[in-house]
């Protein structure tokens, strides 16, 4: 049996079992669970193993720079946090830590309306950040821009908007696990601030949805008028929404299907990424998230023309074993496995990650 180390997790593949044990199970049963068969949950793991990385040698790999910009932003490394409900019930350090901790290693982190702790909180934590605020639109717009307001004032960098729940998904296990996203659950940022609605409501003959379900593109134009700040669209699988969505000034294209967490079924992300990327990646920033776990995956959708990824349940397994410290670990761990993969393809730079390192694999 191996120590622990600092953080309380020897590699990154002790992380998931470790923290397995370290929270409730309902709150497990949250994490991990996807929606409905968890088919695409598993797809956007899958969808790795597809590739193969074609390694160069000889290429003076003695200083590997894993540092990038993102919207203008500084960041240490070419992956960030991905925005995500409810810290606080996973690790009393909650959002406040996660923020401390990607601050302190230079990674963007990004922060979800449905946290823990308040907009105000978070910033007041790491004042240095770099962090982006995630909106879910709320049934009126004077709240959704309120929020956005204030994430602005806190110097947030960026709002993401999160586009693929105008309901939440039939989420199974979390059902069964017994825990409720509704609006008994509370939030840092305001009693009158909302998750997705839960279920659409038989009446009249059609299943109804609540208001901000009946929003359209025009509501990337109304949240542009109410902020300086770059919006980024989060949940897009498709050519035509990314392009509909520079059409209507977003910056960035968070290619997404919310950690199979929303519709079972949709594409993996691996997949919807080439795509977009090939058709908006030199006008806007194109990220993607789901399923990112070690550096060859970094490696692979950087080469496939993410300009960064998200991260998602690692960071929770991190933070429920550790805290913030865990969280700075992972981050720490991700880091040096990612200089060391690249050292080992040959790439110095993030922008020498490109379609070369990457080939589909023949037979799989
Ligand atoms: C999420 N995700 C999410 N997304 C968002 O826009 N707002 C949110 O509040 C949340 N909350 C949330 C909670 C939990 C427990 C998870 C696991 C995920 C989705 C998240 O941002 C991201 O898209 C996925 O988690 C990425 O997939 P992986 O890395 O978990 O495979
Ligand atoms: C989730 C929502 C809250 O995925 O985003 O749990």
């Amino acid at each position: 049996v191996s120590e622990p180390g600092e953080g309380g997790f020897p590699t990154l593949s002790d992380l998931e079992a470790l923290a397995s044990r370290r929270v409730l199970d309902h709150i497990w049963a949250y994490i991990e669970g996807g929606a409905g068969d968890e088919r695409t949950m598993r797809e956007n793991l899958r969808a790795f193993e597809r590739w193969v990385l074609l390694p160069r040698v000889l290429e003076d790999v003695s200083a590997v720079d894993l540092r990038t910009t993102l919207l203008g932003a500084q960041c240490a490394t070419p992956f960030f946090i991905a925005p995500m409900a409810y810290l606080g019930e996973i690790h009393p350090d909650g959002e406040s830590g996660v923020a401390r901790a990607a601050s302190g290693a230079g990674t963007l982190a990004a922060f979800s309306t449905l946290s823990t702790h308040s907009i105000e909180q978070i910033a007041a934590a790491a004042p240095d950040g770099p962090r982006w605020f995630q909106l879910y639109l709320q049934p009126e717009f004077r709240v959704s821009a309120s929020l956005v307001e204030r994430a602005e004032r806190s110097r947030f960098s960026a709002i993401v908007v999160t586009l693929d729940a105008p309901v939440l998904g039939v989420r199974d296990r979390q059902t069964k696990g017994g825990f409720a996203i509704d609006s008994s659950r509370p939030v840092g940022s305001g009693e009158d601030v909302l998750p997705p609605s839960r279920v659409p409501v038989l009446q009249g003959g059609t299943y109804r949805l609540r208001s901000d379900a009946a929003s359209n593109w025009n509501v990337v134009r109304d949240l542009a008028s109410v902020t300086r700040l770059p919006i980024v669209l989060k949940g897009v699988l498709t050519v035509e929404d990314a392009r509909r969505g520079v059409a209507a000034g977003a910056k960035g294209i968070l290619v997404s299907n919310h950690g199979g967490r929303q519709l079972d079924g949709a594409i993996a992300t691996l997949e919807a990424l080439p795509p977009i990327a090939a058709a908006l990646g030199s006008e806007i920033e194109v990220y993607l998230d789901g399923g990112i776990r070690r550096a060859d995956d970094v490696l692979i959708a950087l080469a496939l023309g993410a300009k960064a990824v998200g991260i998602g349940r690692p960071i929770l397994w991190a933070l429920a074993v550790g805290g913030a410290t865990g969280v700075g670990h992972y981050l720490s761990l991700l880091s040096t496995e990612l200089a060391t993969a690249m050292a080992l393809a040959g790439r110095r730079s993030v922008s020498e990650i490109d379609r070369a390192l990457v080939e589909r694999r023949s037979v799989h």
